[in-house]
């Protein structure tokens, strides 16, 4: 089976990177934006405009330049592959103080209502919001990436799993934002797209009210810099395998994602 099939390490992922860049140079090109606490490099890669055998694909190109980061939290990445029975393992691998509990919740850590309800000020739990915003340097480097870029950044999303669901701001607060209807709407034909593709079913709504309150978020900051289309994918399944979705439906979750992004950026080429 192919490597879209698959899992890979760490190590795979950035000798992919290094491959496809240079396959691909007139496409493609790898952009440092920092280094992870344990001193792992961070990569963007952007997709530059030229010609695509997809028709939607080509107009999209034509108008937009795609920046993707394919792992932004490489530590933990890495420690659920070098310490299996840690395969869920969430947070960064960060040590602040002397706590005796590692990692931050990096979805927690970005400068939106930083540490609100929905988060901790406790270093041993899953949702721990760090120090400060912005403590972890992983998620300094995209803030840093994202801010440099706002004025050239049309749109944001961001791939979680689980639960199938295609979610817009805010999620640290239960209010609607100055957007909110046009962002359902958008979510929603986000989700149609996806059922076209694969015949899944993902739930549009706004963070807070479709799941739960959880501040620090990296959509709910890109959403307050400007960005005005701001997405979070949460990705499958629906809980029969949860995280550890089976390598088979990865071609196919890619697929249906992708369908969603570029409807999302079909709409965005119409508003500009
Ligand atoms: O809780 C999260 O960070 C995300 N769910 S996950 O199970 N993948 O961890 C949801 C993120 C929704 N957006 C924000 N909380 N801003
Ligand atoms: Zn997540």
């Amino acid at each position: 089976s192919s490597y879209y099939e698959n899992y890979h390490s760490m190590k795979e992922i950035y000798h992919w990177m290094e491959a496809v860049v240079k396959v691909h140079s007139d496409l493609l090109q790898k952009i440092y934006i920092g280094s992870s606490y344990e001193k792992r490099p961070l990569y963007v890669l952007k997709a530059i405009h030229v010609r695509e055998r997809d028709r939607t694909m080509t107009t999209l190109l034509e108008h937009f330049d795609f920046y993707v980061m394919p792992v932004i939290n490489v530590d933990g990445y890495e420690y659920t592959w070098s310490h299996p029975s840690n395969r869920l393992w969430r947070k960064s691998r960060s040590s602040h103080g002397n706590s005796k509990c590692i990692g931050t919740d990096m979805n927690r850590n970005f400068d939106a209502h930083w540490c609100g309800p929905g988060a901790s000020h406790f270093e041993c739990q899953e949702i721990y919001c760090g120090p400060y915003p912005e403590s972890e340097p992983e998620v300094k480097a995209v803030a840093r990436f994202v801010r440099d870029h706002k004025d050239i950044i049309k749109a944001y999303i961001t791939m979680h799993s689980y639960s199938q669901l295609v979610l817009f701001p805010y999620s640290y607060t239960m209010n609607k934002s100055k957007d909110h209807e046009e962002l359902e709407s958008l979510a929603q034909k986000a989700a149609k797209a996806i059922k076209r593709t694969t015949w899944k079913t993902y739930r549009p709504g706004a963070g807070a009210q479709t799941i739960y309150l959880a501040p620090g978020g990296s959509d709910d900051w890109a959403y307050d810099l400007g960005i005005k289309y701001s997405f979070t994918f949460e990705l499958r399944d629906t809980g029969t395998y949860g995280f550890l979705l089976p390598p088979r439906e990865i071609k196919p979750t890619c697929l249906e994602a992708l369908s969603a992004v570029k409807e999302i950026a079909q709409h965005v080429l119409q508003n500009l």
